[in-house]
């Protein structure tokens, strides 16, 4: 794939060639370029004019980044993403960066810059509480399930839509990832040698096995709604209304996985995701705040149900979809959230692409955090046919990852 990669110094004059942005950024007196991309696949820049005037261009690679142009892959994605911008943020133009611009040959989205807003999964690693987001972010996740499943628009659009938002290749790269390569190794796993013993214990666990083929089938047939599609805390950018902590604004990004997929696979997301963090808290011997990560299960849960079913009330065809529809949605919902979050926590702790909420421990705290997940997710797996209720997840994880910490 033959286009041009931006840099720094490059930027400026991208910028000024592109009349759309000509009133976000003042292009003749740009004054800082960052490159800030810390993701797996892309390169980000924050573009700052000397009027406060202010934009984040991101380009897709025609490579994984993480790996590099050995690792070809389709950049393409840059069309989803913005695609999926779009749409998500004209459900709630208050959970997700504007789009000011896809560029198709250059494979380019230029998007708000959000000021003052910082990436969660950074802000969980330090220890700080911005209240509220597991609730705004439970509530963007309904939106986009209702508003871009059959329920909340017309069938005939929403096979367009679903036609349009086929994403093959992101989609394998979860399909290998998360669903197989923690249980058939191709190289590309890593674990600390203390760990290797719980490594081989999962992908050897005949009922996890079951469990992922399960998981990756649901992933692959259930074409629900436009998902986000790889909702962990790093795709959460948060802001504190007054100093560090407290109450916050949240707004999700970062969404090129999105494709029609499982509902259930952007809660597990953001269930695992806090599981790392609280992982991260038991090793440090911060108790408290893993208790307050692993409210944020519930806190998530709960509001998407709230939503959701305020906005089901306005279903657009409530012949046969009656009350019963809702509650069987959300029971399969709630099971299938378990699932894909076992499957999301252990493909951080054995495959490519690890968190830094369990990378960043040392060694001696890392091997019983890593172990408490990885034990977690087998144990998620086995509970989640009988009681899905999210103060037993809670609990569960709690118990485990604090049996499991190490010095
Ligand atoms: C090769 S991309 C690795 C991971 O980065 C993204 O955040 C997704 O989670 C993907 O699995
Ligand atoms: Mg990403």
């Amino acid at each position: 794939m033959d286009y041009e990669f931006l840099t720094t110094d490059t930027v400026a004059a991208y910028i000024a060639s592109k009349p759309e942005l000509s009133s976000i950024v003042d292009a003749g007196n740009i004054v800082d370029v960052q490159e800030v991309g810390d993701g797996n696949l892309n390169l980000v820049f924050i573009v700052n004019d000397a009027h406060a005037g202010t934009v984040v261009i991101k380009q897709a690679l025609p490579f994984v980044r993480l790996v590099g142009p050995e690792w070809p892959m389709t950049p393409f994605r840059a069309e989803r993403e913005a695609e999926a911008l779009r749409i998500h943020g004209s459900f709630n133009q208050e959970l997700v960066p504007k789009l000011y611009l896809y560029d198709s040959e250059r494979f380019v989205i230029a998007m708000e810059n959000l000021s003052g807003y910082r990436v969660w999964r950074g802000a969980l690693i330090e220890g700080l509480r911005h209240d509220g987001v597991a609730e705004l972010i439970g509530e963007y996740v309904a939106e986009v399930a209702f508003g871009t499943s059959v329920v909340g628009m017309p069938a005939d659009e929403q096979k367009v839509l679903m036609a349009k938002s086929i994403n093959t290749e992101l989609c394998k790269i979860t399909e290998d990832l998360v669903f197989t390569e923690p249980y058939d190794d191709i190289g590309r796993n890593s674990v600390l040698p203390a760990n290797e013993v719980d490594a081989q214990a999962l992908a050897t666990d005949s009922v996890m096995i079951h469990a992922m083929g399960e998981a990756k089938w649901k992933f692959m047939t259930n074409a629900e709604a436009l998902i986000h599609g790889d909702l962990h805390t790093g795709s959460v950018m948060v802001k504190a209304l007054k100093g560090d902590e407290g109450p916050s604004l949240a707004m999700a990004f970062d969404s090129e996985f999105s494709f029609y997929g499982p509902v259930a696979f952007d809660i597990g997301a953001l269930w695992a995701n806090y599981t790392l963090a609280a992982a991260r808290a038991v090793a440090l011997g911060n108790v408290e705040f893993a208790e307050w990560v692993l409210a944020l299960v519930g806190e998530t849960w709960d509001s998407f149900v709230n939503r959701f079913s305020e906005l089901y009330e306005s279903r657009v065809d409530p012949r046969v979809w009656k009350e019963e529809m809702l509650e069987d949605r959300l029971a399969e919902w709630k099971s299938d959230a378990w699932l894909f979050a076992a499957a999301k926590m252990s493909r951080r702790i054995v495959g490519l692409a690890k968190a830094a909420d369990i990378e960043t421990l040392e060694p001696g705290l890392r091997e019983g955090a890593a172990r408490g997940v990885l034990e977690l997710s087998r144990q998620l797996v086995r509970e989640r046919n009988s009681d899905t209720s999210t103060s037993s997840f809670e609990a569960l994880a709690l118990e485990i990852l604090t049996k499991h910490k190490t010095n």
